[in-house]
């Protein structure tokens, strides 16, 4: 297998398509071995194959503000491959999204799904709609024309999509009500839906959490745990809530929170009111994490990345690309052992190749932020189903799916001298699933 062949064809037919281009080639380095083993996947053009999405949908999404006046965002939908089940990932609401941010997305979201041993196939969506600042009306209107287009392409069996960064329980709300509206069926064609009207319990922890029991699996593995351990967590979004709430319940002392605007290092520790105060940040569509400091008196560092502090263990939770090469010597330099991202590609290439190169541990996003979509797996079976599991049952079987993925990166990704390479190990396992089912189901895309 080629790689620099395919990446070369790749990178002609998708000018500028800088984060899709970096996602595809850690996968195609990945695979390389796997696939030289199988010739049966190069005689079906499997890698060419899956790094096409079957379908791109991009349409306009007139709305119009509390003034009247009217306003003009793209939306779209990468369908991108559906052979181990229906569509699924989520929709992204934020002035960034471009189709190259979109299709690296959907092109992750095909191998953490296949990581969660739950039948869904690989797709991302959502829109450069900057909810920032912006009115609960005129959040509601954008929804409202954003799912008049966009209820053409999906349902429960066909794509269900789910929240992302700027897509939460209310915008979820306003997506499924207009849904409802224009096809009169109460499906379960989105998840992380509100719990009267057929969510899950656990879904909006459900990310943070599987992040911090996949993390827990590592360090279990160099018989450690994360009780006295000293963690920082970027981001201050549903992701970053739900790990700093679980790390704290393990026992961990999370320092640090980030926002657009800097880092806020707290040393006695984010926890009990501190990490609730974290949904009144993120409710007030302001974007930064200063106020943290008048509230509390913690240090806050202006326009400055929370990993230059010392710790123990790491967890990106903000954004793509927003942990360096730079930034990770720093965290190796500080003594950090361990860095399990709950963000998608927080972690550049440089910075996984410090990582890699001082055999710390490193587990990449499609692996330990799995938790958030297999939840939503579980919730479309509880839709299936109708009915409800309790927490204690929701958060059982997500603790059993961190702990598979974790043992399925240890089978494919260990290294003669022992070291597992988290990497290879998540888009191996991830990787086998899909190319199996391509071969069984035919050259249909
Ligand atoms: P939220 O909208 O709740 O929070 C996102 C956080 O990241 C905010 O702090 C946000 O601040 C910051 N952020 C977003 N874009 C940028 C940017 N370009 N530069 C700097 N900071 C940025 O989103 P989530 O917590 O849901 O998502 C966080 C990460 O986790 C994303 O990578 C997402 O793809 C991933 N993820 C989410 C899952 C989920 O279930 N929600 C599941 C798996 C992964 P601001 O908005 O001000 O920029
Ligand atoms: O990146 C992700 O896995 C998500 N945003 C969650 C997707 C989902 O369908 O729950």
């Amino acid at each position: 297998m080629n790689v620099e062949k395919i990446m070369n064809d790749l990178a002609k037919k998708n000018p500028g398509e800088v984060e899709f281009l970096q996602a595809v080639r850690e996968v195609l380095e990945s695979i390389v071995e796997v696939v030289e083993a199988n010739p049966q996947f190069e005689e079906a053009s499997i890698v060419e194959r899956i790094v096409e999405p079957d379908r791109v949908i991009m349409f306009k999404v007139p709305w119009a503000d509390d003034n009247g006046k009217l306003h003009v965002n793209r939306g779209f939908r990468i369908q991108f491959n559906q052979a181990i089940g229906p569509y699924k990932g989520g929709l992204r609401f934020h002035p960034s999204v471009n189709l190259s941010i979109l299709k690296f997305l959907g092109f992750e979201q095909i191998f953490k799904n296949s990581l969660t041993s739950l039948p869904m196939g690989g797709a991302k969506g959502g829109s450069d709609f900057d909810p920032k600042g912006k009115s609960n009306t005129e959040v509601m209107r954008f929804c409202q024309s954003f799912m008049l287009e966009l209820q053409r392409h999906i349902g429960p069996e066909t794509d269900v999509p789910a929240g992302d960064i700027g897509v939460g329980g209310r915008e979820i709300g306003y997506l499924y009500g207009m849904y409802k509206k224009l096809t009169r069926e109460h499906s379960g064609v989105l998840t992380g839906k509100g719990l009267n009207w057929g969510g899950s319990l656990i879904r909006p922890e459900a990310t943070g959490f599987g992040c911090v029991y996949f993390a827990q699996e590592m360090l279990k593995s160099k018989g450690q745990s994360l009780k006295g351990k000293v963690v920082s967590i970027s981001g201050f979004g549903n992701v970053a809530w739900g790990a700093a709430l679980k790390a704290t319940e393990l026992g961990a002392k999370v320092v640090t929170i980030s926002g657009p605007d800097g880092y806020i290092y707290d040393k006695e520790g984010i926890s009990g009111k501190k990490i609730e105060y974290m949904l009144d940040l993120r409710a007030s569509n302001q974007d930064i994490v200063k106020p943290y400091s008048y509230e509390f008196g913690a240090e806050f560092h202006e326009g400055k990345r929370p990993w230059e502090v010392k710790v123990d263990v790491a967890l990106p939770c903000a954004t793509q690309n927003e942990l360096s090469g730079d930034d990770a010597k720093k965290l190796v330099a500080n003594g950090c052992i361990c860095i399990a991202e709950g963000a998608n590609m927080p972690s550049t290439p440089e910075a996984i190749e410090v990582f890699h190169k001082s055999k710390v541990m490193f587990a990449p996003g499609k692996a330990s932020n799995a938790g958030g979509v297999a939840t939503s797996g579980l919730e479309m079976s509880q839709n299936s189903m109708k009915l409800n599991w309790t927490s204690e049952e929701v958060d059982r079987r997500l603790l059993e799916i961190m702990v598979n993925i974790h043992a399925a990166c240890v089978k494919y990704g260990t290294e003669k001298d022992g070291y597992v390479n988290y990497v290879k190990g998540a888009n191996i396992a991830g990787f086998m699933k899909v190319a199996n089912a391509m071969l069984d189901l035919g050259y249909v895309n």
